[in-house]
């Protein structure tokens, strides 16, 4: 992979923030964007924008065919056998809000058990949470190794004939665990179990197959991918999601309407209730076509190699605590010594470097990891080394700015 020419395609990089050249480290909270994609977005304002699946004219005729372009795009990048299981949503939150809000509600009562892990985002835990207050089911979370990971053993020793649903990430946006989440589904399914895979840190990064993971959900969003904020992907299991239930009524997921009842459009527009994010499905299918074209295997080469380099120089600072295991996806999480993260990236900001600092929406991790907040630092295919030797400077600087902690 040419590094050099990836990053011509993306021009936000191409400039200075406080007197330095931009590093951006916090593509894990939300990718950059390349021209393909910025283009893509023009073309559709400027050439083509109309509602879809409505009109007989032109324009509308294009809009609709480029959006359902772009969800036979996204069956091919996830390996879906239909594009009836591809429904376009907000993005990863929205995609398991409706799983919990459809298929949690339908299938769970008292006495059932919804399985998570204590290092799920907060979008992979709150749904569950609210569902099972409201159906008296009861969330059971599968313990985390010293290293945050999880051992299959622990999993059959949580998931049980009670357990309805299992619901994990498939990579950790704080610890760059990846998880076995095809063993999971199988121990999901081996219990009459479904599987929901939260794929928001794995489908930007890594060849997805739902149908070899055998995920009966699988959620990502688009603006972590290169693509648009605003749109993002429910993959579910035909024979499942023909049995659910829409989340939202009105215009758009209808067959007919009357009175006093109504019947809904077939899979998958019965779930896209309103008029659909066109732009942004528009969006994703260009960035799919850009990740594509560059190759999921040598991106995701490209970050292990990023990610081995950043954990050798970073590790060689003193006071310096990495959180997760060696093992990791493209992101490293610290603390160094009793700096405040906030003040830690405040520095970096300075310096024109760009991490994430707080709680990145795990507080039951924060808590498990025993302490309030961490500092991020996550990559992907447009970063270099030069920029993690940027990154390891700023922390020395950190350090010599706040001398006195150490
Ligand atoms: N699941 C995981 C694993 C995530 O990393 C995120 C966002 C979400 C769900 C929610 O995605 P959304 O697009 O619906 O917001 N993670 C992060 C992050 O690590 N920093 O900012 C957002």
């Amino acid at each position: 992979m040419d590094v050099k020419a990836v990053r011509e395609e993306f021009p936000i990089l191409h400039q200075e923030v406080n007197g330095h050249p931009l590093v951006y480290l916090d593509s894990s909270a939300t990718s950059q964007k390349p021209l393909k994609v910025i283009e893509k977005l023009e073309e559709y304002y400027r050439g083509y924008n109309s509602n879809v699946h409505r009109g007989v004219h032109t324009l509308g005729t294009i809009a609709t065919d480029e959006y359902e372009g772009a969800r036979e795009k996204v069956r091919r990048f996830i390996n879906a056998s239909s594009t009836q299981e591809v429904i376009f949503t907000r993005g990863t939150t929205t995609a398991i809000n409706t799983v919990a809000a459809s298929y949690g509600r339908a299938n769970l009562s008292e006495g059932d058990e919804v399985v998570i892990t204590p290092m799920e985002h907060h979008s992979n835990i709150i749904p569950w949470q609210q569902i099972v207050k409201e159906t008296g089911a009861t969330l059971k979370y599968i313990p985390l190794q010293p290293d945050g990971t999880i051992l299959l053993e622990d999993a059959r020793a949580t998931i049980t004939s009670n357990t309805k649903i299992v619901s994990i990430m498939h990579v950790s946006n704080v610890l760059g665990t990846i998880n076995p989440v095809k063993e999971i589904a199988e121990i999901a399914h081996d219990n009459n179990a479904v599987m929901l895979v939260d794929g928001a840190q794995s489908a930007p990064h890594m060849k997805i197959d739902v149908q070899d993971l055998d995920a009966d959900f699988y959620t990502f969003s688009g603006h972590k991918m290169c693509g648009p904020t605003g749109i993002g992907v429910l993959y579910g299991k035909k024979a499942l999601l023909e049995n659910m239930e829409p989340v939202e009524f009105g215009g758009e997921m209808i067959d007919f309407v009357n009175l006093y009842d109504s019947t809904w459009k077939e899979l998958p527009w019965k779930f896209e209730g309103g008029t659909p994010i066109i732009a942004g499905a528009v969006g994703l299918g260009a960035a799919i076509d850009f990740l594509t074209d560059i190759g999921l295997d040598d991106i995701k080469a490209h970050e292990e190699k990023l990610a081995a380099y950043a954990l050798h120089e970073m590790n060689k600072i003193d006071g310096m605590q990495i959180y997760g295991p060696e093992h990791r996806a493209g992101l490293v999480t610290f603390n160094l010594a009793d700096v405040h993260p906030h003040d830690l990236a405040t520095v970096l900001d300075a310096e024109g470097i760009a991490v994430r600092a707080g709680h990145h929406c795990a507080q039951p991790l924060m808590r498990w990891l025993e302490v309030s907040a961490t500092a991020r630092a996550s990559f992907y295919l447009y970063n270099t080394e030069d920029e993690i030797d940027r990154l390891v400077a700023g922390l020395q600087t950190t350090k010599e700015y706040f001398g006195d902690v150490f």
